[in-house]
């Protein structure tokens, strides 16, 4: 069987876990075989990510009357994706109907020739990733493969370590921490599921005690809690005693993990990164109102004039190697901004030979950035996040093209989630060895989870666990 022939691509608008529309596709091979997939979501996105087509961002050149644009871009306040699925159900399934589906790369290079543009904005990296994913989805079932098995090959058997993120801050929660994740990684399980009880148990346990301490036990976009904490010192506190009460010891059994999302600190014209909670903490702290505060009355930095806990490049890069010597961190996503190329070579060389460096917003999935960081010795890992690029088979050359440079891959799910697990077939199929798919809370997490349970039962003994810092 070389030959499964597309017979039908098909997509609709659905709802992510923050209620915001985003596309599922569907696609039908040998007339036969339908499966879907549905397309997450980032709220810090990079810079330099492939175009997420929004109905807010309707052009006049676009193929719709000025009625339909009008009506469109009012709908779910701009967000909805209606011209992302037309453009699914026009132009990409008069491209693909009849194409051989088992040629993944070949249906990938098509859609991204029929977009023509950089960065997937014409036809939109929503509606091309949702077809992409649906296709490989359709042709395993075809199969009678699991996805991971038809992805991977017969040698994809590595379940991931998983990054829990139980602590949210920065743009997914509306708190005051200043960075956005903060994870545990049960690196001393000797399997998948050992590794994900002893997680959630952690978690269990992290509730416990924020609640005795009477801070906020409710939850941001990821799952994880997001209390009103001081600073990141304090965070990795309550993560410490989390651990302890779980019955576990840090640094053997739990390592920690963070993602500062940077990029969504700094600020592009002082060239500094804000830590506007922080900064709220110090003023609460003074017993003044922040709400009769005129920025300036206290005391800042001299060049901002404002009051506000700011930190250079240097000073970004000090403060990681004062939590590496005091936490067990093993790895940092996005430490520094997605254009400060000669920070993130600095805190290469400061942490890199002790500390995972991810690049998330810095690398984009996109190869080519990937490359640049590669031949400057910037970050040694990336984070892989298929929606940042548009195709499953750029994905997974980023990956390839890491794991040859001596960079390990984190394959990862985004702040806007759903249903889709398609990313633990991923991390099993690629051998990635990392996934980062939130806390054990919110089934849009969960899924993820939950797969890999099944994928490691599916493996029957042969799955392979290990932490991948030995
Ligand atoms: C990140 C992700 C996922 P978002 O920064 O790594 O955790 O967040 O999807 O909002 O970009
Ligand atoms: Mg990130």
């Amino acid at each position: 069987m070389h030959e499964m022939e597309i017979t039908k691509v098909h997509a609709r608008e659905v709802l992510d876990s923050r209620g915001n529309p985003t596309v599922e596709a569907s696609v039908t091979v040998c007339n036969q075989y339908t499966a879907s997939a549905i397309v997450p979501s980032g709220a810090s996105t990079g810079k330099f990510e492939a175009v997420e087509l929004r109905d807010a961002m309707l052009k006049q050149q676009d193929s719709v009357t000025d009625d339909t644009r009008v009506v469109w871009g009012k709908r779910y306040g701009g967000k909805g994706v209606l011209h992302a699925v037309k453009n699914v159900n026009t132009e990409i399934s008069e491209c693909l109907l009849g194409k051989n589906g088992l040629n993944q790369p070949l249906i990938d290079e098509m859609m991204i020739k029929l977009d023509g543009t950089e960065n997937k904005s014409r036809l939109g990296a929503n509606a091309i990733l949702a077809v992409s994913m649906a296709n490989a989805r359709a042709c395993a079932k075809a199969l009678g493969l699991p996805l991971y098995r038809y992805l991977g090959g017969t040698n994809a058997k590595i379940l991931p370590t998983p990054m829990m993120n139980i602590l949210n801050g920065g743009v997914h929660a509306k708190n005051t921490i200043d960075f956005q994740e903060f994870m545990i990684m049960p690196v001393g399980a000797d399997s998948f599921s050992d590794a994900l009880r002893m997680g959630t148990e952690v978690y269990h346990s992290l509730k416990k005690i924020l609640a005795k301490d009477g801070k906020a036990t409710a939850v941001g976009d990821e799952g994880g809690f997001a209390p009103d904490l001081k600073d990141a010192f304090e965070v990795f506190d309550y993560l410490e005693r989390a651990v302890g009460a779980a019955g576990y010891e840090c640094g053997k059994d739990i390592v920690f993990a963070m993602d500062a999302a940077a990029s969504e600190l700094h600020e592009d014209n002082s060239g500094m990164y804000y830590f506007p909670g922080e900064s709220e903490v110090l003023k609460r702290e003074r017993g003044i109102d922040p709400a009769n505060t005129k920025e300036g009355i206290y005391a800042g930095t001299e060049d901002t004039k404002r009051l506000g806990v700011i930190r250079t490049t240097e000073e970004m890069i000090t403060l990681y190697e004062q939590l590496c010597n005091r936490y067990p961190i093993r790895s940092i996503e996005d430490g520094l901004d997605e254009e400060d190329w000669d920070g993130w070579k600095e805190l290469t060389r400061r942490l890199g030979n002790r500390v995972q460096l991810v690049g998330d917003d810095l690398f984009v999935t996109n190869e080519k950035r990937l490359k640049q960081g590669i031949t400057l010795g910037a970050a040694n890992a990336i984070l892989v996040k298929v929606n940042q690029i548009g195709t499953l088979t750029e994905a997974f050359n980023a990956v390839e093209c890491a794991h040859r440079a001596g960079y390990r891959a984190v394959i990862s799910h985004r702040s806007g989630e759903s249903e889709d697990s398609t990313i633990a077939d991923i991390a099993v199929a690629l051998n990635a060895g990392q996934i980062k798919t939130g806390a054990p809370c919110r089934s849009d997490r969960v899924v993820k989870y939950n797969r890999l349970l099944r994928i490691e039962e599916d493996l029957s003994g042969m799955a392979f666990y290990r932490s991948p810092f030995i």
